[in-house]
């Protein structure tokens, strides 16, 4: 398997699903379904919906049964960028190597397209009728949990509140597990469950999952640093500019790399006792370590 083929094929799948769910431009009020679009579209890797699709993948092969899971990952990651752009936030101007939401709509605009987003993600993953209810209740019950106070809202409410502040380690690590590390969590974690995956291989997948988060937000924190600005399709030294504790300021690039790359032997040691295939999550694993952008 070709790890560069399998993400393009499946970001084009799950881009296909988002085009035929989201709400339509010729429906009224066309303005904020443009804007909904707006940001979906904008590029993104699609990370959350193909590990969702991935740990799908290593306990069923109809993978496609669990697309309006992992689109709805997408949806809630878009909301929490545009919300995370907006000037009483990061006040950034460019996302997905366009200029952001509210550049485009205004902000008022911006955070009610944010907030329909939200919501319509939720709305798709109670409507999907592809596996028993009480699944469907699990992974919805994870997925709010981790989008919500104890998840990205709580990651992000602790990284505002320390903006140039001293912070210890583990308050950093409070806030990468919680913005990054819980949507990307519950992704692994709501596919394998979805999959009818048996209690052992979730926890195994969670701690895998744990780990990756961790390094995905190392990796981005070095891109902060030395990313280029037209790969990354965002304005790198951003964390600088907000006097942001990270990684690579307590540790600088060379440990922090280093220790991404510990973290992501230690994510994979989890894969290892899963007695199936995860091979994609392995390859996944090392391409998000190893990416650019
Ligand atoms: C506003 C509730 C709220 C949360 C904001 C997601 C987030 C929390 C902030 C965005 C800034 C940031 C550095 C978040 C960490 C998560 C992260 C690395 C986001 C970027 O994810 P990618 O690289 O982006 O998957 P694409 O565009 O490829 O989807």
């Amino acid at each position: 398997m070709n790890i560069k083929s399998y993400l393009k094929d499946k970001k084009k799948e799950v881009d296909e699903y988002l085009d035929n769910l989201l709400p339509k431009t010729n429906k009224f009020p066309a303005q904020l379904h443009e804007a909904m679009r707006y940001t979906i579209f904008a590029g993104g890797k699609r990370v959350r919906p193909i590990l969702c699709i991935a740990s799908f993948q290593i306990f069923d092969s109809n993978y496609k049964k669990v697309l309006p899971f992992a689109s709805a990952l997408e949806i809630i990651h878009t909301y929490s960028l545009i919300h995370d752009d907006l000037p009483a936030m990061d006040n950034d101007s460019l996302r997905r190597g366009k200029p952001t939401n509210h550049k485009v709509y205004g902000e008022a605009k911006a955070i009610l397209a944010a907030d329909a987003l939200l919501t319509f993600a939720f709305q798709t993953m109670a409507e999907s009728s592809n596996f028993e209810d009480r699944l469907i209740k699990k992974a919805i019950f994870n997925i709010a949990k981790s989008s919500g106070y104890s998840g990205i809202v709580g990651g992000q409410f602790v990284d505002i509140d320390m903006e140039g502040k001293d912070i210890d380690l583990p308050t950093l690590e409070y806030i990468h597990t919680h913005k990054t590390g819980e949507l990307i969590k519950t992704s692994v974690y709501s596919g394998a469950l979805l999959a009818g995956a048996k209690d052992e291989d979730l926890d195994n997948l969670l701690k895998y999952a744990k780990w990756l988060g961790l390094t995905f937000q190392i990796v981005d924190d070095i891109l902060d640093e030395i990313g280029d600005k037209e790969e990354l399709g965002k304005n790198p030294g951003k964390d600088n500019h907000y006097n942001k504790f990270t990684y690579p300021s307590i540790y600088g690039i060379k440990k922090s790399k280093k220790i991404a790359e510990e973290y992501t032997q230690k994510s994979k040691n989890y894969l290892a006792k899963i007695n199936a295939d995860t091979s994609i999550l392995n390859e996944i694993s090392n391409f998000l370590l190893e990416r650019t952008y």
